[in-house]
């Protein structure tokens, strides 16, 4: 795992930074992880400075304010490139995302694959936990139309625990990158299968945050189709990448 790195952005997650660093670092001693942290009002970045020197392999990046999700993952793996990385990984710090499925991420790509998903919908199946009804409706709903407009296959299209190989970023221009939210998470995943690459599905169960406010909302879901009927435009003038 000395070749990886997991992105990790965080907005107000003082109450969980602490603990998902110290529960990556006890499962994969040697990876290393970079938080984003957007001046979080609640410290959470003076939580990571505090654990610095406790981890040499812990890095962080502290940006002015909140910029959104999407221009944090740029930053970040922009970062990556720069300094080698063979496996660039991705996930929010709430325990959403069990840190013990980023190892089966990261393996899965030691074959040709580009891209790992952790997927809360492959296989026809519904692997949410103690999510409201309506918040599941608006994921499937999106997913379902993201799919149809795009002819992607992927189940979980919105999804944010992945794993990237380096080759696959690497031809990505992330001055073009049209998202400034969440639905990042969606054109990142587009473009890689837009470039031809293999992307895989791995099963995951994806939880509720048990700590912190959630941020989901209304311009969430507009923005994202807004990038979407972009994306395809863009596409359709060959103007992807
Ligand atoms: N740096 C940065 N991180 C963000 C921003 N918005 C969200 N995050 C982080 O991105 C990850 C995913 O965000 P979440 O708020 O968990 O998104 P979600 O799972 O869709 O919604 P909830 O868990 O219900 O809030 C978390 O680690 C957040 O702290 C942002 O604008 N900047
Ligand atoms: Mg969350």
């Amino acid at each position: 795992m000395n070749q990886s790195l997991v992105i990790i952005p965080t907005y107000n997650e003082a109450l969980n930074v602490d603990s998902m660093i110290e529960r990556l670092f006890a499962l994969y001693p040697d990876i290393s992880v970079l938080i984003i942290d957007d001046n979080s009002p609640d410290k959470t970045a003076l939580v990571v400075e505090a654990l610095k020197t406790k981890h040499p392999n812990l890095f962080l990046i502290k940006r002015a304010g909140k910029l959104g999700l999407g221009t944090a993952y740029v930053e970040g793996f922009k970062w990556a490139l720069l300094k080698k990385f063979k496996f660039i990984a991705q996930m929010d710090c709430d325990f959403s995302h069990d840190p013990k499925d980023l190892g089966r991420l990261i393996t899965a790509l030691y074959d040709g694959t580009a891209l790992a998903i952790g997927s809360r919908y492959s296989g026809n199946d519904i692997r949410t936990k103690d999510w409201p009804w309506y918040r599941l409706l608006i994921s499937l709903s999106a997913g379902f139309i993201l799919r149809l407009f795009t002819g992607l296959k992927i189940r979980d299209i919105s999804g944010g625990f992945k794993c990237f190989k380096r080759e696959a970023l690497e031809k990505i221009n992330f001055d073009n990158i049209i998202s400034k939210g969440y639905v990042f998470q969606f054109e990142m995943t587009y473009k890689v299968h837009a470039m031809g690459y293999d992307i895989v599905e791995i099963p995951i169960v994806f939880s509720e945050r048990v700590y912190g406010k959630s941020k989901m909302n209304l311009g969430i879901v507009l923005e994202a189709f807004s990038v979407m009927f972009r994306l395809r435009l863009k596409k359709l003038l060959n103007q992807l990448n």
